[in-house]
């Protein structure tokens, strides 16, 4: 039964090989443990998306590992002593090694698409609705009621990409329009991503969102800011000659009461502004679109 027997000669290669594995398998694992890796925490989201990428790295050190100091190891202890070339022996296939590594990978493959199913049927799944005539949110709707204050219902934020800026329209709020995205911590908000002109893409890289902006769509994504601070907004889709100018604004994730602050002085200030724009609707077309109807 010579393909189940690991040959007596193999014996000390094969314990030196997992030895080496086992060591730097775990400190690979423990630095790996170390990094902060992007976005990092300002939101659940984006704080996610920072345990999926440990997750992975951390499931894939092990494998990457072993694959390295066996290479390493071959090119070694195995390599070619004479100049003379000659064959080695000839390999059948090593059952027990097909086994394992198919059993591994798919034991790691399963388990990685359960993690992924779970992660799909929860509720932060973005969508995106251009049926017309949808009216945006249960709260919100085309002139919003205004709920200030208190951690009510998820806030609704549309954001309104366009050659070469976003501006961004509260619906609870009388659809006022800023040019600064301010967000409550710890309130679940709904992002209405869309256009006016052609496709820009919102990304909100702290805060883990990174949506298309398509004109006629309102592509809608869920974030629940937890830390205070300034986050970068910037496009993500290369859309004209000032596709750069897009990436330097900044927004905010205040407490509830400056929230309120802020939002009321905007409605304040856009109020004549306001009258101008046109109403609050969930999406919006291009001019050329309009006249084509
Ligand atoms: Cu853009």
């Amino acid at each position: 039964m010579g393909v189940f027997r690991i040959e007596e000669a193999d014996r000390p290669h094969l314990l030196r090989l997992l030895i080496i594995w086992v060591v730097l398998s775990i400190v690979g694992i423990l630095a790996a443990l170390q990094i902060h890796y992007p976005p990092y925490d300002q939101s659940v989201q984006g704080q996610d998306q920072s345990r999926t990428l440990a997750l992975l790295t951390i499931l894939a050190l092990p494998v990457f590992i072993g694959v390295v100091i066996m290479v390493l190891y071959s090119a070694i202890y195995f390599r070619r002593t004479t100049t003379e070339l000659i064959d080695g022996p000839p390999m059948l296939g090593n059952t027990p090694v097909q086994i394992a590594w198919i059993a591994i990978s798919a034991a790691l493959v399963l388990f990685l698409a359960v993690v992924g199913i779970v992660t799909l049927a929860s509720s932060n799944v973005a969508q995106a609705v251009n049926a017309p005539g949808r009216a945006i949110g249960q709260s919100g709707g085309q002139t919003g009621s205004g709920t200030a204050g208190g951690a009510g219902p998820e806030l609704q934020v549309q954001v309104v990409a366009q050659q070469w800026y976003f501006t961004y329209r509260y619906a609870d709020y009388g659809g006022v329009e800023t040019t600064h995205l301010y967000l409550p911590v710890d309130r679940p908000v709904e992002l209405h991503v869309t256009s006016l002109d052609i496709i820009h893409s919102f990304w909100a890289y702290q805060l883990g969102v990174k949506a298309d902006a398509n004109p006629g769509v309102d592509n809608i994504f869920h974030v629940t800011p937890q830390k205070t601070g300034s986050f970068q907004v910037r496009c993500a889709e290369l859309c004209g000659l000032w596709h750069g100018h897009m990436a330097d604004s900044e927004g905010q994730v205040v407490s509830q009461s400056e929230f309120d602050t802020w939002i009321a002085q905007q409605q304040k200030d856009y109020e004549v502004i306001s009258k101008a724009v046109p109403s609050y609707a969930p999406f919006y077309f291009p001019e050329p679109l309009l006249k084509a109807g």
